[in-house]
């Protein structure tokens, strides 16, 4: 069917092929039927314009303001064999932590929140308790969010860890 139509196309003057015809009907000798006016306004467009936004987007994640707004957490930290059973401790800004503090050693343990690895600034230094024994600690999350440090202070090479305030 589209073969016939691009055949009668030869001898009607200006149709236009549905496919965008590329051949250019004043180059052709053969098409001496065809008219001087033989359509030359058959506008091939075939440059895809290059709109891929591949710019990488911005994620602005905003910061919800909620410092101080209230927040409460609870963590459940255990102490054994002279380790954390997490390296991670994950907590919102400006919140109020309670910690759960479980000592399954003989040992004296404690957790300690400093503001970097060296063990500047605390932010909070529970007591040290030996055990089998249990604590809870509260205390004030930093109001700025980044990656602090806790600690044992007892153990300060074993027992560490990341704590991140978002
Ligand atoms: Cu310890």
């Amino acid at each position: 069917m589209a073969l016939l139509a691009t055949g009668a196309c030869m001898l009607v003057a200006g149709c236009a092929s549905p496919e965008g015809n590329l051949t250019t009907p004043a180059a052709s000798p053969t098409m001496t039927a065809a008219p001087a006016t033989a359509s030359p306004t058959v506008a091939v467009t075939d440059t895809p314009a290059p709109t891929e936004t591949s710019a990488p987007v911005t994620e602005t994640a905003t910061p919800s303001p909620t410092n101080g707004g209230g927040q409460s957490v609870t963590i459940d930290l255990v102490a054994e064999n002279v380790a954390f059973d997490t390296g991670t401790l994950t907590v919102p800004s400006g919140a109020e932590v309670t910690v759960s503090f479980d000592n399954r050693d003989s040992v004296p343990h404690n957790l300690a929140v400093y503001e970097t690895v060296s063990a500047d600034n605390p932010v909070f230094v529970g007591e040290i308790f030996s055990g089998p024994a249990q604590m809870t600690y509260t205390f004030t999350a930093p109001g700025e969010p980044g990656i602090y440090f806790f600690r044992c202070d007892v153990h300060p090479q074993q027992m560490t860890g990341d704590f991140i305030v978002e």
